[in-house]
């Protein structure tokens, strides 16, 4: 490995294995409850020790711009999460609810009416170690879909 920066190789973002996190892994390549998400790469980017972190709703992926960017991220407790619509690929929310995914995610929440407007931010402080499994509600039959792990 001469040559080797230590980092990820995706881009140059530091990545965890999904498989260390299978609630996540599950979720995202799960095609009984809604598709698989097709941006992700059995990876989750690290985020770990930032204030915020800031994921895409309406990104390219999908077949359209019906994913989540970043869909897989590990952070720290106590991060606060935006997630901040692009404008594209139509109406998107984003939803933690357990009853209707596969039952692991430990938050539960919902950012309301799909809206397409790019001035929509939702906003989440995750306080507790675990996961959030989450979804779009008028994609999650395409795989807009996105697993947080917090540590
Ligand atoms: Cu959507």
């Amino acid at each position: 490995m001469a040559g080797c920066t230590g980092d990820g190789g995706d881009g140059g973002q530091d990545t965890v294995p999904g498989n260390d996190f299978p609630a996540v892994d599950d979720w995202l390549t799960e095609t009984d409850v809604g598709g698989a998400d097709d941006t992700y790469e059995g990876t989750l980017v690290d985020l770990r020790d930032q204030d915020t972190v800031t994921i895409g709703v309406g990104t390219e992926g999908n077949g359209d711009d019906f994913a989540f960017g970043p869909s897989a991220v590990l952070v720290s407790a106590g991060t606060e999460v935006v997630w901040d619509w692009t404008g594209d690929g139509g109406r998107h929310n984003v939803e933690a609810e357990p009853d209707d995914q596969l039952g692991e995610s430990d938050y539960e929440f919902s950012s309301g009416e799909p809206t397409q407007s790019a001035d929509t931010e939702y906003r989440r402080t995750l306080d507790e170690a675990g996961v959030v499994l989450y979804h779009c509600e008028p994609h999650l039959s395409v795989g807009m879909k996105g697993g947080i792990a917090i540590e």
